[in-house]
């Protein structure tokens, strides 16, 4: 009997940095947002999640669909997973269905190998950038005709964020209306070439696993924090208008304004949700004054920080306000204690 057929597709994704942060879920199940977000996608040089799919009517169906995360096997029996799959394998069997002749792939089951180029250690969230590549790998396995926007609908199922990885450059979720989600996507407000210059430092002020998942947190303060309200109908509609503009128009002041005040009005939601929940440590703390010291210096901004559900730093900058910003947070971070120098710094905040 002949060897049954292997087929397979690799892809790469980008990780992306909110500005516009999403934060509190209308639907759990179908990770539908309170609100629009806006991200900038890190260059893919520095950090990426690297992922091949395989499918054959060899490999074993008692066993089933399988990732190898990193080199060691991880579940894939968790409810946003399996949706993501259920998804691509209806996508491909419609495909299937209007054309006899094609291999009946949404049958088999798949395999997935997936690889981050980044530490693990360093304490970013990977998974925007690992179902984006989940997503993709078996959309191009399985030859799906769907554009970004209709692949982000689907990563969005894995990880809400996720979806904002199937671009490059800047980035819009858009929260949407409808009760199915078909509306809940990403767009590109612009590419990486609109704004070349800008910059993200990671700072990494902790590798330890965040203590409030970011599930879990969101829909403690969607259920308890009054200040969200607050934030979701009046704040982000408000940042999200400054923000595209800020990017049309490549005016950083304001781009790093509307950044910090994102960052911070998030993370005033969680300290508003009770009990509260604290993201930022001291040394996050000492970065925002580090920052705050750096523009008050300049005389003008040159820099911005932001901090996701954990005590890392992302700070924005442009190309040449390196010295002044990467200069001095190395030497006002330097000697604090629990500050480790950046295992990735200087960051791109572009992709190819
Ligand atoms: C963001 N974060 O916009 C915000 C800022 C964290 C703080 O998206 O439950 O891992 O998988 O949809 O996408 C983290 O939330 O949450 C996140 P799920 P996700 O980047």
């Amino acid at each position: 009997m002949a060897a049954e057929k292997v087929y397979r597709a690799s892809t790469t994704a980008p990780v992306n940095i909110a500005v516009v942060k999403y934060w509190g879920k209308r639907d759990p199940k179908l990770n539908l947002p309170t609100n629009s977000s806006l991200s900038v996608t890190l260059s893919q040089a520095d950090l990426r999640t690297l992922t091949t799919a395989s499918c054959s009517a060899s490999y074993s169906a008692a066993e089933g669909d399988s990732l190898i995360l990193n080199g060691e096997p991880s579940d894939v029996a968790g409810a946003r997973t399996q949706a993501c799959f259920r998804e691509l394998r209806t996508r491909r069997a419609a495909l299937e269905a209007a054309d006899p002749s094609l291999p009946k792939l949404s049958t088999m089951p798949v395999h997935l190998v997936s690889e981050n180029n980044f530490p693990t250690a360093a304490g970013l969230a990977s998974s925007a950038a690992g179902f984006a590549a989940l997503v993709r790998a078996i959309a191009n396995l399985y030859e799906l005709p769907a554009s970004p926007s209709e692949l982000s609908k689907i990563a969005r199922q894995g990880s809400g964020s996720a979806c904002r990885s199937l671009f490059g450059g800047y980035v819009a979720w858009r929260m949407g209306s409808e009760a199915d989600g078909s509306d809940s996507l990403a767009d590109q407000v612009a590419e990486a070439a609109h704004w070349p210059d800008m910059r993200a430092l990671v700072l990494v002020v902790s590798a330890a696993k965040k203590g409030v998942s970011s599930t879990s947190g969101m829909q403690q303060t969607v259920a308890t924090s009054g200040l969200f309200q607050e934030r979701i109908s009046k704040v982000v509609p408000q940042n999200m208008d400054l923000m595209e503009k800020a990017i049309k128009e490549r005016d950083f002041p304001a781009f790093a304004e509307v950044t910090m005040r994102d960052s911070n009005s998030f993370h005033a939601t969680c300290a508003d949700t009770y009990p509260p929940i604290f993201y930022m440590n001291d040394v996050s703390k000492a970065a925002i004054r580090a920052v705050e010291a750096i523009n008050a210096a300049a005389g003008r901004t040159v820099a911005a920080y932001t901090f996701d559900a954990g005590p890392n730093a992302v700070i924005y900058y442009l190309e040449k306000d390196t010295e002044a910003v990467v200069g001095t947070i190395h030497n006002v971070l330097g000697d604090i204690d629990g500050w480790k120098p950046a295992a990735i710094e200087g960051l791109k905040s572009t992709v190819s």
